[in-house]
């Protein structure tokens, strides 16, 4: 951590790059780390893949795209990225710098610059950027909403495993400096789009029920894509909306994707997800993995079901 605020305050300028697809955690977190380098003086630019998630605008800041001619950069840091692989076309960025950077939390994470703070018992890369500010005696201010933001979003509210009483403890602090937790889980988890919601409404109401309740099948055509103008990342959560029918052991969502089907898997209690998914050539962990295969949403209805199937079979 010294040396890493030894680093921060050294830099002549810096490029913060947080991970392609940024979520939450990567944009709160480097909006925060450009708060921090603010108040040492050093200037920066924050370089994103593609343009910020509307759900993440409110979080204001500036932002640069991945730049057309190398920029002259002292000091990268590598946000919230596991592997130098996130960092996608602003690669050259981070290559090309005097001093590389990261900071992160995640397990695989084997460390790909001059000085790397990979904490992965941290819930998120924000959790670690605010014991950063502790260790550098510096006030939160105004990035005590932010680095709430990336834990907030990261742990699910609260929720997910990667929960723990140092996150609350985090958490507590910059709820004292005056983080605005209620605006920002109004906006992260209260507001969804209309495309986002028509697109949920036409997946539960056509869910499918197999093996006695246990599991509940969706389905997300191309067609339906494109009816209701919902994107991507708009789909993301609904394998865990399909786990959550009471009764329910597996939630798996079939969703046309580049010519192939995505197979989304969340389970609740005994089936192994990764196992399933594994087989198919794809990864993840026990309750919750996935898969890209080739073939038909009607072909992959069947196939999956019946592989879910033999999944109870074994439990039995
Ligand atoms: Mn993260």
């Amino acid at each position: 951590m010294k040396s890493l605020i030894e680093a921060l305050k050294k830099a002549k300028n810096a490029a913060i790059l947080p991970h392609v697809s940024a979520d939450g955690d990567a944009i709160a977190s480097s909006l925060a780390l450009g708060s921090l380098l603010d108040r040492y003086g050093v200037p920066y630019t924050i370089y994103v893949e593609e343009p910020v998630r509307e759900d993440l605008s409110f979080l204001g800041g500036r932002f640069a795209g991945v730049p057309e001619k190398l920029p002259a950069v002292h000091t990268a840091i590598a946000v919230d990225c596991g592997d130098i692989f996130r960092l996608a076309d602003r690669t050259p960025v981070f290559e090309a710098a005097e001093v590389k950077l990261v900071i992160d939390h995640h397990k695989t994470n084997e460390g790909f610059g001059d000085i790397c703070i990979v904490d992965s018992g941290a819930s998120a890369t924000a959790e670690i950027i605010a014991k950063l500010f502790i260790e550098a005696d510096m006030p939160f201010e105004n990035a005590a909403t932010l680095l709430y933001t990336g834990i907030v979003t990261d742990t699910g509210g609260f929720r997910f495993s990667n929960t723990t009483a140092e996150t609350h403890r985090i958490a507590a602090k910059l709820l004292e400096a005056g983080a605005e937790s209620a605006r920002v889980c109004h906006e992260v988890f209260e507001q969804n789009s209309l495309p986002k919601m028509r697109l949920e409404a036409a997946v539960l109401h056509d869910m499918l029920l197999t093996h006695d309740g246990r599991t509940a099948l969706g389905l997300v055509s191309g067609k339906l894509l494109a009816e209701t103008g919902a994107t991507d990342e708009d789909t993301s959560h609904l394998s865990g909306v399909l786990r959550g029918l009471r009764g329910v052991e597996t939630g798996v969502l079939l969703k046309e994707q580049n010519g192939q089907i995505k197979i989304s898997m969340r389970t609740n209690q005994y089936v192994d997800a990764a196992a399933i998914c594994k087989a198919l050539g794809g990864g993840g962990h026990a309750r919750a993995a996935g898969v890209s295969v080739d073939g038909s949403l009607d072909e992959w209805k069947e196939k999956i079901t019946e592989r879910i199937g033999e999944a109870y079979g074994r439990h039995c």
